[in-house]
């Protein structure tokens, strides 16, 4: 029987893979075999040291700079990687911002910048990685989502608006592109320990004892529990799966939660 999870010497594309979940699931990928093309848009020394990181642990990673949110510079990265390296086999649309700040606060350029990068980067990328995808006839697209894909919080309000389209998205993306073997997907963490989460997560802070007690692992997420996901999202496993989030969360959708003397 051939291994369904088997991604060896597929070529794997991660946005904003310098750090945080997208370089845990750049070490989950390239721990199965894929070569990473690891993605920065803040400093090439980022860039360099991400991918000296996953090169000493024997995966095959090359670095690209690129602004996701460019179209023009991410059509000439794509044309540079496939040339270069490979044919994109697997894209992770990772990179994302937030800005916490109470919508009745927020400035129109803070909530249209989280949607530029957090749901039109998305669609950019995708949009031109797909065009090879269709033609070669098989591909994965796995678009992080959040918990705010599905839940408002105070003060994330973009970010939710950015991340519900993106659930969207990916179902609309399934839509038009299963039919040429494309599979597209998305992955909704939980809470992770992560710098993003650092400011809300400080043992004491109100919020980290609120996560613990709605989340029923009780527990933050570790970013290395993310690899499992995006490895079947990624391999022959899910060729019939499409459109479909899969939340990795320690159970928070499955619950309205608990009393705190539970
Ligand atoms: C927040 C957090 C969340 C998580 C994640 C949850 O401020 O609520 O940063 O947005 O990062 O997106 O799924």
């Amino acid at each position: 029987m051939t291994n369904l999870f088997d991604i060896k010497a597929k070529v794997a594309l991660i946005t904003g893979s310098t750090h945080g979940l997208g370089m845990a699931m750049a070490k989950g990928l390239g721990q199965a075999g894929a070569t990473i093309i690891v993605n920065g848009n803040s400093s090439q020394e980022k860039i360099d040291i991400a991918v000296a990181e996953l090169q000493s642990e024997g995966i095959n990673a090359v670095g690209y700079k690129f602004n996701v949110t460019d179209e023009q510079a991410v059509m000439t990265a794509i044309q540079k990687i496939e040339s270069e390296v490979g044919p994109i086999d697997i894209l992770i649309n990772n990179a994302g911002i937030i800005k916490r700040i109470p919508l009745i606060e927020m400035e129109v350029a803070d909530f249209k910048e989280v949607i530029d990068i957090d749901l039109v980067s998305p669609f950019i990328v995708s949009k031109h990685v797909a065009k090879g995808m269709i033609e070669r006839k098989q591909g994965k697209i796995i678009n992080i989502c959040s918990m705010m894909s599905e839940l408002g919080r105070s003060t994330v309000g973009a970010y939710a608006a950015a991340k519900g389209g993106l659930k969207m998205l990916t179902k609309n993306m399934a839509t038009e592109w299963a039919k040429h073997n494309v599979q597209i997907n998305g992955i909704g963490p939980g809470y992770f320990a992560t710098e993003q989460t650092k400011p809300i997560r400080i043992d004491g802070h109100p919020f980290n004892d609120f996560i613990i007690g709605r989340t029923p692992a009780a527990k933050w997420g570790d970013p290395s529990d993310l690899a499992g996901a995006a490895i079947f999202l990624s391999s022959k496993a899910s060729d019939f799966v499409n459109g479909h989030i899969l939340y990795v969360d320690g159970g928070i959708l499955a619950t309205i939660g608990k009393p705190s003397n539970e």
